[in-house]
């Protein structure tokens, strides 16, 4: 087959996260709801911020606004790992970033599976939070044993899903057909499957050295846990949940409510009671895997602006004495908006300060001024001079912080382990067979293409 006729990975990961959006919401019913709530909050925000809807529109996430979703799954092997970098692959997502969630109790570390570049961004933007089980920090040998004999036998993809991934490795594309194969070959691997692999003592055995491990080991592949979407204005939702009969965790992760929206701000409803049928046993249990999500995404920070939020995110919970729960809610949410004052909420400082990346687009004016011999010649002249408008470039990624309080809001009370912070970004790699890219890197790219362009299209090359 000839190049051309080959989808491009970004159609075929726009016909991913479709067909997951489709199956999830088959799955559980109450994630339509939260669509349902998301899709209102998000009309009525760009209804009634027209500057909102403004920026949207010039940086391209308008258009994929309804469908911008991230799933997340858990992994118990390298090798399933491994195989899974290539089903991405497949859909042109790459691993981005390391988190070590160690450090907060919970025994995994983990990468994101996204696009990288800002035009295949713009056709989907589907990204995958997926996590490696880290067994060796379990200490009782004989468990270990039991969940690395479980592991060994069960096979997460389909023939058919291995044989696409092996053809277009082997050719470098899929054709239309195949394409659509693909798509409904590789979701099973992230299909529920109400049937464990284990007997009712195994996963009672496994549940009790950690909720985390039974989910992950005693299943025949890894479910896919949410289906997160993006909404517009998250304290809008989280104060909308309860009215739709959702009940959210106590509070919203991340940085506070801004003017300008920095990184990302998540919150979650608990996880669902699931029917399940251990091997050997007519009498049914349960388990919980699934649970809602939803997050509000603001600018990406610069290695400056990210050590300026993790520095005031910390003095917000030592300031608090602990984690935020129901209890110590409002004092966090306190806390948290004095604490945060010291981060600029103002487009020309954030810019003028090295805090976040932006975007770089030439106005009528500027394109309007391209002959006039005393036009302004910096970009900080530029914007002041109305030539050029800048954005904020979009976060496209994870926090390890709000992904521990994410996990544990839905792990229970009685699954806060103790585990020494250990990252071990080597030993991720060696069992993903390849390098994770650094997202700061991404970005500085992703804002000096949108400075060329810009500084081309003002005939201002020397900019
Ligand atoms: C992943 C939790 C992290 C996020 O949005 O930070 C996450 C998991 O529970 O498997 O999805
Ligand atoms: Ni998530």
């Amino acid at each position: 087959m000839a190049a051309q006729d080959f989808v491009s990975p970004d159609r075929i990961r726009a016909q991913f996260s479709a067909a997951m959006s489709l199956m999830y919401k088959e799955e559980v019913p109450l994630y339509g709801t939260l669509l349902a709530l998301v899709g209102e909050t998000n009309r009525q925000v760009l209804a009634e911020r027209p500057e909102v809807a403004h920026t949207l529109r010039q940086t391209g996430e308008l258009e994929r606004l309804d469908q911008e979703r991230h799933g997340a799954i858990r992994v118990g092997t390298a090798e399933e790992l491994a195989t899974l970098a290539r089903l991405f692959a497949v859909m042109g997502m790459q691993p981005v970033g390391y988190y070590d969630l160690s450090s907060a109790g919970v025994p995994v570390h983990s990468t994101a599976f996204r696009a990288v570049h800002e035009a295949s961004l713009r056709i989907s933007p589907f990204r995958v939070f997926t996590s490696l089980l880290r067994l060796e920090l379990i200490d009782d040998t004989a468990l270990r044993e039991l969940a690395q004999g479980l592991l060994a036998q069960r096979q997460i993809f389909t023939p058919a899903a291995l044989a696409l991934i092996e053809r277009c490795e082997r050719d470098g594309g899929l054709g239309a057909a195949d394409a659509e194969r693909f798509v409904q070959e590789a979701l099973h691997t992230f299909r529920w499957h109400p049937e464990a692999t284990v007997t009712a003592a195994q996963y009672r055995q496994l549940h009790d050295q950690h909720r985390l491990i039974a989910d992950v080991v005693a299943f025949k592949g890894p479910h896919i846990n949410h289906l997160t979407p993006r909404t517009l204005d998250i304290d809008a939702i989280q104060a909308g949940m309860p009215a739709k009969g959702i009940a959210p965790k106590a509070v919203v992760e991340g940085p506070p409510a801004r003017r300008h929206p920095i990184l990302l701000r998540q919150t979650s409803f608990k996880a669902l009671q699931e029917r399940v049928a251990f091997v050997g046993d007519s009498d049914r249990g349960s388990h919980t895997a699934r649970f809602g999500e939803i997050e509000q995404r603001g600018a990406a920070l610069t290695r400056q602006g990210r050590q300026l939020y993790d520095r005031l995110l910390d003095a917000t919970r030592a300031a608090l004495g602990g984690v935020p729960a129901e209890a110590n809610a409002e004092r966090y949410r306190t806390l948290l908006a004095e604490t945060f004052a010291a981060f600029p909420d103002d487009l020309k400082q954030m810019r003028e300060e090295h805090l976040a990346y932006f975007r770089y687009f030439p106005t009528e004016r500027g394109l309007a001024a391209r002959s006039d011999p005393d036009r302004p010649l910096t970009w900080g002249a530029l914007i002041a001079a109305g030539h050029v408008q800048v954005e904020p470039l979009v976060y496209e990624d994870f926090l390890p912080v709000s992904a521990a309080g994410i996990f544990q809001s839905n792990l229970g009370d009685d699954a806060q382990a103790e585990y020494d912070s250990n990252a071990n970004r080597e030993a991720f790699e060696a069992a993903l067979q390849m390098p994770m890219l650094d997202e700061l890197a991404l970005y500085a790219q992703s804002q000096y293409r949108s400075m060329q362009a810009c500084a081309a299209a003002l005939e201002l090359p020397n900019l």
